[in-house]
């Protein structure tokens, strides 16, 4: 069974990799979001994909869930006596990662390319892709304005209050060449526990149309995020963040819902076909679990 992967950060690297531990590489394909992407010290940094690639790689840091294990700070400590900006905190072993793409990018090469080559340098055997080479970036609207995503996420720490996004470049931003080819192939798309409105939602909008059956995986779990503002963006804009919400979220477009177990009682909500299993992925063998779970249900319910 061929399958597309939708991915933003840390919630849909895990299912990503429980997908890879799952599936032949050659059946698996893992579409990023690069909205949060910016230009930061004079380097292009993309943590959605470098979330994924460590992740899959077995390289992240496995309390944050973004960046590198076993890191070292000397870089961003200098920067900081200097004093440069060290809000956004960059590892050693990070800001090589970010030098070498932002060297390639300037030679020329678009971000698949690189990200291919970054893959195999690290031993990634699915295909990992940018949702796409142009830039494309997802703007916060706050009640103190419109804050680009990383200065709301990480400066800010989420504490302004959302009113919406946009998501800038992606009316025009075409998709890379290797997700069209991968979405025309597949057998399913598998939106990923991300969140829904900046993560998932600036991938859908640079795809444009989805013609293939998709299911998607709840980030919220009675009532909460696992990690990260979902919940807190949901009650913002006036709706109650549950699995609910996310499933209405992309009613449009699903042929199946997978829901935690703690939100079984939500059950007989739901319109359409839905899965009720442990999402949580607290090790390497729920994320397996959770990810042949998520097959087994897309056989089942014959898409
Ligand atoms: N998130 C933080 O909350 N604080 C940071 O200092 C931070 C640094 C960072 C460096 C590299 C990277 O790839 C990711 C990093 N993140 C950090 C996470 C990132 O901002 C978010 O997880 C995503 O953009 C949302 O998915």
């Amino acid at each position: 069974m061929k399958i597309v992967a939708l991915a933003g950060g840390v919630g849909g690297a895990k299912l990503a990799h429980g997908l890879a531990q799952t599936l032949p590489p050659q059946d698996l394909t893992v579409i990023v979001n690069t909205g949060d992407d910016f230009e930061h010290l004079g380097l292009t940094i993309c943590p959605d994909l470098d979330t994924v690639c460590y992740t899959l790689a077995g390289l992240a840091n496995s309390s944050t869930g973004w960046g590198r294990e076993n890191e070292t700070w000397n870089t961003i400590t200098n920067i900081e006596k200097l004093g440069g900006p060290n809000w956004f905190r960059l590892g050693d072993q990070d800001f090589g990662t970010h030098i070498e793409r932002t060297r390639r990018l300037k030679e020329g090469k678009s971000l698949s390319q690189i990200t291919q080559e970054f893959c195999t340098a690290w031993g990634i055997q699915p295909t990992v892709l940018p949702m796409s080479d142009s830039p494309v970036r997802t703007i916060v609207c706050t009640d103190e304005g419109e804050l680009a995503f990383q200065e709301y996420f990480v400066h800010r720490q989420c504490h302004p209050r959302v009113s919406g996004f946009r998501f800038e470049g992606a009316a025009t931003a075409q998709p890379t060449h290797g997700a069209r080819t991968a979405l025309e192939a597949a057998d399913a798309i598998i939106i990923c526990p991300s969140n829904p409105w900046v993560s998932i939602d600036p991938i859908l909008r640079v795809l444009k149309e989805i013609n293939k059956p998709v299911v998607a995986v709840s980030p919220i779990i009675g009532g909460k995020t696992v990690k990260g503002p979902a919940a807190k963006m949901y009650a913002e804009l006036g709706i109650e963040p549950s699995a609910l919400a996310v499933a209405e979220h992309y009613q449009r477009l699903l042929a199946g819902f997978i829901l935690d177990n703690k939100d079984k009682q939500l059950s007989d909500k739901f319109r359409g076909k839905i899965l009720v299993t442990d999402t949580l992925m607290n090790s390497n063998a729920d994320r397996a679990r959770l990810a042949r779970d998520v097959l087994h249900f897309i056989g089942s319910i014959q898409i």
